[in-house]
Parts: structure tokens; sequence; C-alpha cells
């Protein structure tokens, strides 16, 4: 990762988690400094995109002239010499997919709902003079409103779509409707300008499916344009032409965010940026340092810091922290000693080769070439959160031979016990499996290994290199006795599709019972508190699926739940996998 990349984007966004991975592209959560607005960032490597970069310039371009209610929202392109930045409008309802998957089916009065919508975004990028041509379920994220957005421009399929069966609960009148969009003779097919006012999805409803946009791209918002001008100090006309340039810049993604915040009944507000050391306020505003604005300028754009609500969109995870930042360039550290209490069961790959005299000496350690020599896959036993007082690292080897390189984003660390020779690099791979450390355990006493800085010295000369990956895990895995009792008990969580409740009461129980049906699936996870970070991988060891599973505690009612999120990975997949890792609990 290239660290001049990322602050680019760090100037006018706070980055926090990832929330998707595929292909080369990955989606993570981000807080405009500015306005405050939660934002999705899509993130691809040039080098990587390769044959597929022109599809991504299309996909932007495309994007540049859509602007509809059913449509996820591009701000803002940030493009540097390595990496593409696409923000992204927030949507924190996840995929349409899951949320069917979750319910089993719609009803059809639902399912009208969304197909309005779905109609109502595609007969506008068709009036625009594009064609989406992946539509599906993926495709469609569900925002805070419950309302559809279509995603992911720019990509090709090819349909090979003719032989479907209808299921049998269907009414007459949707078999006919799909009947109609089936055909594989587009002149046979039902047009899009039809399905407006097809009599299946007028019923019930008084009009034609509206498909015109609401923001069309001329109008400019009177209130945002007024904020804006005051903010920058420019006039309600200058800024106006400035808007109207659309360039994708910080003063479109601040604009176009001021407006989403007013649709919501929000304050039309801009704020200082508090929240990061990246950038001056200026710069993030994207103007030269004489023209940023003061308290005193302008009290009313320094309003409402929603101090509590950006805490804790940012309260990163330490263990991600480190797990999504194979690269040894992650710059924050400030999150390092939040760790709160939370034990880890350090999971399955087992680290061989942990240091080479490559890495000695370089000032970061390269932990992602060092970690990439893993060894996959040691199901660990469950850890319960309760357990506090040691971290125990669990070490078993699978039957099969794994090969000996592995790509994987999930770093996993082998505690050394006893390193012996801090010269000598073969002694450095203290962690390989060898056959006798096969089905052990190995222990480490995290509370003493952070304070006894003593120790922390020898530590140092006996892993070399090592010692910061390895500092950096121990602080990351020292439990604040403050606040690990946050962390002692299961999340609260408001009822959600993705949240499939139990008739267990023991969370530890229920932690339990996942592991040991995550363990029967050859799926690796690390344990984090009462999250598993899960993951499986292909027999040629590419990780081939990522997700989360997390015990939970529901208010209404007041019972257990399982809170499933996928990051990466086919999505019919991991339905399937989510039905056996959930039925094959006993919950
Ligand atoms: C045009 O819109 C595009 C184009 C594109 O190429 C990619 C995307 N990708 C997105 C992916 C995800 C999100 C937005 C855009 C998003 O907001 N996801 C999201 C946000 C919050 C949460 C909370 C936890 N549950 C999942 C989740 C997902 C769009």
């Amino acid at each position: 990762m290239a660290v001049g990349d990322y602050e680019e984007v760090r100037k006018y966004y706070e980055l926090t988690e990832t929330i998707g991975t595929g292909g080369f592209a990955k989606v993570k959560l981000a807080r405009h400094l500015l306005t405050g607005e939660k934002v999705a960032i899509k993130i691809m490597d040039k080098l990587a995109l390769g044959d597929d970069l022109p599809r991504v310039k299309i996909e932007i371009d495309a994007m540049k002239n859509l602007r509809h209610q059913h449509i996820c929202q591009l701000y803002h392109v940030i493009e540097t010499s390595k990496k593409i930045f696409m923000v992204l409008e927030y949507c924190p309802g996840g995929e349409l997919f899951d949320y069917i998957i979750a319910k089993d089916r719609l009803s059809e009065e639902e399912a009208r709902v969304f197909f309005r919508q779905i109609v109502s975004a595609i007969a506008y990028v068709h009036s625009q003079g594009y064609a989406h041509r992946d539509l599906k379920p993926e495709n469609l994220l569900i925002d805070e409103e419950h309302h559809l957005k279509l995603i992911d421009f720019g990509l090709c399929a090819k349909p090979k779509r003719g032989k479907y069966s209808i299921p049998k609960w269907l009414s007459p009148s949707s078999a006919l409707l799909l009947n109609q969009m089936l055909q594989v003779d587009p002149k046979k097919r039902i047009t899009v300008k039809h399905l407006l006012t097809h009599p299946w999805l007028v019923q019930g409803y008084s009009d034609a499916v509206q498909w015109q946009s609401k923001y069309p791209l001329g109008h400019l918002d009177e209130d945002c344009i007024t904020e804006l001008s005051v903010f920058h100090k420019q006039s309600r006309e200058g800024m106006s032409e400035l808007i109207s340039e659309w360039k994708y810049d910080q003063m479109s993604a601040t604009y176009l965010l001021l407006q989403s915040k007013k649709a919501r009944g929000k304050r039309v507000r801009l704020r200082v940026p508090c929240l990061t050391g990246h950038a001056s306020t200026a710069q993030s505003a994207g103007l030269e340092s004489e023209k940023a604005m003061t308290y005193e300028d302008a009290p009313h754009a320094f309003g409402s810091m929603e101090v509590s609500d950006a805490a804790s969109l940012f309260e990163e995870s330490p263990l991600e922290e480190f797990i999504l930042n194979t690269r040894g360039t992650k710059q924050h550290s400030r999150h390092d000693a939040q760790l709160d209490g939370t034990e880890f069961t350090l999971s399955t790959p087992v680290t061989r080769k942990v240091a080479s005299k490559q890495h000695e000496n370089k000032e970061n350690v390269d932990t992602e070439s060092a970690l990439r020599n893993e060894m996959p896959i040691a199901l660990p036993a469950p850890k319960t959160p309760s357990a506090k007082s040691q971290i125990e690292t669990q070490v078993q080897t699978t039957p099969f031979q794994a090969p000996a390189f592995k790509e994987s984003q999930f770093t996993t660390v082998t505690p050394i016990k006893k390193p012996t020779n801090p010269t000598n690099t073969d002694e450095l791979t203290a962690a390989e499996v060898l056959p006798e450390r096969r089905c052990h355990s190995v222990e480490l006493d995290l509370n003493r290994a952070h304070v006894d800085s003593s120790r922390k010295k020898r530590k140092a000369k006996i892993f070399g290199s090592l010692e910061r990956g390895l500092d950096k895990v121990i602080t990351m895995l020292t439990p604040s006795k403050k606040k690990r009792s946050a962390r002692d008990r299961p999340r609260k969580v408001k009822a959600h599709y993705n949240v499939t409740t139990t008739q267990l009461l023991n969370p530890d129980q229920l932690l339990n019972e996942i592991i040991t049906v995550l363990s029967k699936k050859h799926v690796e996870y690390v344990q984090k508190g009462y999250t598993l970070k899960c993951q499986t991988r292909s027999d040629f060891g590419k990780v081939t699926m990522e997700f989360e599973l997390e015990v939970c505690q529901l208010s209404k009612p007041e019972v257990l739940g399982i809170r499933r999120q996928r990051l990466k990975g086919d999505a019919w997949v991991y339905k399937r996998l989510m039905e056996d890792i959930l039925s094959g609990c006993q919950v």
C-alpha cells in the first residue's frame, strides 16, 4: 500500500472499516470530514486492475452522468499514481441479495415496492443512453430509508440468462410478468417503457412508476449553495458556477453530501473537521490556506460536532487494523491501545517463516511478505471472551499438505515462546510448524508481556525486525482493564435481517456452538470478543470467502442473536454456508 495514495484521501475523509472486497477492489466505510457524512469508498489498485482499468474509467464516466434516487451516488473521484478511489453513497442496509435470503422470500407487496424502484432506476439509466448489464440482487443496496440503490456500473454480464422455472407460490400475474421479461428474443421481450405502466407494477398504486430523477443535474440547491458560499467566502453566483463544473472533487462531494443531509432533514451546515491530523482545515476544504474560515468568520458553520457519532464510527478494531494492514504501512496507531478485554484465538494459518534476512532491517516490517508463507489450517478450540487471564493460541495442523505460499488478508501470528538465537534467521523461524510442535497449544501471558519493559528489550534483540510486528500484536492484544468489561458481554444490536435469533441463553455456549460448526466446516476464523472474523479457502489456498459472525444481544425480544455479514465471496455459496452453519448450531 502506497502511503501517499491514502494521504490524498485522508485529506478529506476518515477511513474506517472494510465492508467489502472482491476482484481488485475493496470498499471501505469513511466519513467526509467537512460534512460529517458517512460514505463508502471503493479503492482500486491500478496495476492490479490491468486490462480492467478501462472498465473502471467507463464506470466513472457513466456515474458522472447519472444522478437518480435509486442509483448509488458518486461523490468524488480521487486518482493517484497507483490507486483510484471512488467516493460513493453509503448504503447501510447492505445487499438486496442478503435481505431476500434472510427473509426467505419477499411478499409480493414488498417485491413490488422494490421492483418499482429497480424499474425506475433502469428506465432512467436507459433514458441517459446507458445499459447496466449486470442487474442482480448483489448489485442493489439498501439505503438508510430502505430504498434501493443500483451499484456497480461498467461490468459486463454475459447472459447465458433462456431457461428458468417459476416458483409455484407466485401469482399468475407475476408469472406472466417474468415470462414477458425473460424472453430471449429482444423483440418479444417487454420494454422498460411498458414496464412502467405494467398492471403488476401499478397494482395498488394510483400512478405509473416515476422514473424521472428527483435531482436533475442542472438543478442546484439554494441552501447548499448558500452554506458553501458562506464557508468559502464566495458569492453565491461564483459558488454556483464552481459547483456546476461537476469536477467530482472535494467541492462536488461537499455539495452532494450537504444535499443528502438536507434530504434527510438534517441541518445544512458545514463544520470543522477536528478528527484528523492529516490535513489542515483549508486543505480539507479544498481551498488555499488563506481562505480557510475561522469560527469568528461564521460561527454557525462550526456548529454541531457529532462527537459521539463520529467516535463510534471511528472506533476501529485494532485487530482489523492489524489484519488489514498486512503491508506494514498502516499509519494509524492511535487506536492501538484500545483493545478492550477481548480474547483472541489467533486462528488457523500458522506462520511458517515469520522473518527472513530480507526483512530484518526494514523500518516497517513487511508483515505481508513475512506472513504470506502461511500454513493453513488449524482449527482452534473455542475461546470464550469471558476467560480473561491469557491469550491462548491453539496450533494445530490439518491432515492435508498445504501449499507453501499463500496470500491472505488474515494475518495470524504464532506466539513464540522461547526464541533462541537472535541473529540466526533459521532460529527466527521458530514459529514454523514442525512435526513435534503439532497439536499443542502455546500460551502467552499478555498482561505480563505488555508491562515488563526489560523483557521487551530482550525481545527486541531476539526478534529483530519481527519485533515491531509482534509488539503491535501484543499491544493490541493486551487487554485494558478499564475497557474490557465492555466486551465481556455481547454487543446490543437492533433486530435486523442479518441477525438470526436463537433460543440459547448463554452467549459463551452459543459462541462455542458456532466455533464447533466452523471447525467442522473447515472455516478459519479469528475471534475477537464475541465476533468471529471468518474465511474459507480453495484447495489452492486462495481466500474464497470472508465474513463475520457475531453473537449479539437483542432487546426486543430479549434473546441472543447471531449477526452475520459477508465481506467477500460468492453470494450463493455464502448463503448455503450460512444455512449450514446456522442449522449446525443447536440454536
Ligand atoms: C455506483 O455505485 C457503486 C459503484 C461501484 O462500482 C461500487 C459500489 N459499491 C458500494 C458498496 C457498498 C456500499 C456502497 C457502495 C455501502 O455503503 N455498503 C455498506 C455500508 C454500510 C454497511 C453497514 C454494515 N452492513 C453492510 C454495510 C454496507 C457502488
